[in-house]
C-alpha cells in the first residue's frame, strides 16, 4: 500500500490541531487507500515545535520550512500559517513536486492566489485547499439531491456566517487583525466557507453588490463611517453581500464575528424549484428538508439525521453525531484518494482562486457602493 508523508507547516496553531486530529483519524475511520504518517511539524519557534509535535503527534519538528519541502522523504505539504505566507510555501512545494493542502482562505490577495492557481496548474501535484465543511455528509446529502434531481433548480441561496469572538474580544487579534500579516477580514475568513458552499451547491457567482462593516476595537461603538473605513484601511468586521449566479439563481449573504450568542452558526437555506434545504453548521449532521411534491397534509420540513445510509457517515447508528473532527478527516480521506488514484482533488486551487475573485468583488463594491460583475475583476 502506498505511504503518504505529511509535514505540517505552522501547525502549532488551532489549525494545526484540526488538521492534526484530521491526519490521525482519516485512515482510522474509512481507508484512503494509503497509509498516512506525520512526520513532520514546522513552527518558526524552537520551543513552540517541539511541544506541538510531542502533544500533536508528529515523528519530528523543525523551524525551517524551506528544509523541510527540500526533503526526499515528504510527499505532502499541509499549510496552516497565516494567509500571507500561503503563496510563498505553497508555490515552492510545488516546484519541489509536493502535493500541497492549504488552509482557507487561499492567499491574502487575488494576486497570489493566481499565482499559485497558475504554479498548480502547470504541475502534476494535487492541490487542495481546506474548506472543511463543503465535506460533512449533510453536505454530501444535499449535493446529492441537487444531483440527481430531488431539489430541482437553484432559485435562492441565503446564507449567514456568524460567530461572537469579537463582541466578547477574541480571536480578531495578532495576524488576524493586520491586512499585511495575512488579516483578510471577516469576509477572507469566515465568508469565503459561505462563499465557497455556494459555488459547490448553487455554482458560479456571476455578480456582487456589498456593504462592509469596520469596528474600533477600543470604542463600544457602532461601526465606523465608510469613508473612516476605507480612509483607515480597515479590515472588514461585518460585510453583507447580495449575488446574482451565473445560472440564474439570486442570493444573499452576511458574514460576522459580532453576533452576540452565534457560537460557530453557519447557516444556509436553499430554494429549488423541488423543494427546500436549511442547514445550520450548530445541528452539523441534520438536514431540513421540504418538497414540493410532498403530499399537500405533509408540507413542511422534516428533519433528517444524516445516518448509515448516508455517503460519509461512519457509524452504524443514526444519531452519533457527525462534526469538525468528521469534516477534516472527510477532507483529508479526499485529499489522499486524488492522490492515491493520480486525480484532481476539489476544491483545487483553481476553484479557491475563484472564491478570492468573489471576496476581491465584495471588498470593491462595498467601495464603490456598485454592482461588481466577478469575472471583472482585477488583481
Ligand atoms: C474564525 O474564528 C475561524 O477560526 C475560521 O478561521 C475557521 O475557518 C472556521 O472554521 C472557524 O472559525
Amino acid at each position: 500500500m502506498t505511504e503518504i508523508r505529511v509535514a505540517i507547516v505552522g501547525g502549532a496553531g488551532f489549525m494545526g490541531f484540526a488538521h492534526s486530529l484530521g491526519w490521525a483519524v482519516a485512515p482510522i475511520a474509512a481507508d484512503p487507500g494509503a497509509t498516512i504518517r506525520k512526520v513532520v511539524l514546522v513552527e518558526a519557534d524552537e520551543e513552540r515545535a517541539a511541544s506541538a509535535a510531542k502533544r500533536l503527534g508528529w515523528e519530528e519538528w523543525s523551524t525551517d520550512w524551506r528544509d523541510v519541502v527540500a526533503r526526499d522523504d515528504i510527499d505532502v505539504i499541509d499549510i496552516v500559517t497565516p494567509p500571507a505566507s500561503h503563496a510563498e510555501i505553497a508555490i515552492a512545494a510545488i516546484e519541489a513536486g509536493k502535493h500541497v493542502l492549504v488552509e482557507k482562505p487561499i492567499s491574502n490577495d487575488l494576486a497570489e492566489a493566481e499565482a499559485m492557481a497558475v504554479a498548480a496548474a502547470a504541475s502534476a501535484v494535487v492541490n487542495q485547499v481546506s474548506f472543511n465543511y463543503r465535506h460533512a455528509p449533510a453536505i454530501t446529502f444535499v449535493k446529492q439531491m441537487l444531483a440527481d434531481g430531488t431539489l430541482g433548480h437553484p432559485l435562492q441561496f441565503r446564507a449567514h456566517y456568524t460567530q461572537d469572538g469579537g463582541v466578547l474580544g477574541r480571536v480578531i487579534s495578532g495576524w488576524r487583525a493586520q491586512k499585511g500579516a495575512g488579516g483578510s477580514g471577516v469576509t477572507g475568513d469566515i465568508g469565503s466557507h459561505i462563499i465557497d458552499m455556494a459555488s459547490y451547491l448553487v455554482g458560479d457567482i456571476k455578480q456582487v453588490n456589498a456593504v462592509l462593516g469596520a469596528k474600533n476595537p477600543a470604542e463600544n461603538s457602532s461601526w465606523l463611517s465608510d469613508n473612516d473605513r476605507r480612509e483607515g484601511g480597515h479590515l472588514d468586521d461585518a460585510a453583507l453581500w447580495m449575488v446574482t449566479f451565473d445560472n440564474g439563481a439570486i442570493g444573499s449573504f452576511a458574514a460576522t464575528m459580532y453576533a452576540s450568542g452565534r457560537k460557530n452558526r453557519m447557516f444556509f437555506e436553499l430554494e429549488c424549484t423541488g423543494g427546500t434545504v436549511q442547514f445550520d453548521w450548530n445541528r452539523s449532521d441534520e438536514v431540513q428538508l421540504s418538497l414540493v411534491n410532498d403530499p399537500p397534509e405533509q408540507q413542511g420540513f422534516r428533519t433528517i439525521i444524516v445516518n448509515e445510509h448516508h455517503q460519509d457517515v461512519w457509524w452504524p447508528i443514526a444519531g452519533m453525531g457527525s462534526g469538525y473532527i468528521d469534516d477534516h478527516a472527510l477532507q483529508l480521506q479526499k485529499f489522499v484518494q486524488a492522490i492515491v488514484e493520480g486525480r484532481p482533488a476539489s476544491p483545487d486551487f483553481a476553484d479557491a482562486t475563484r472564491t478570492q475573485r468573489v471576496i476581491t468583488a465584495v471588498m470593491q463594491s462595498a467601495d464603490s457602493h456598485q454592482w461588481v460583475t466577478v469575472d471583472e475583476v482585477k488583481a
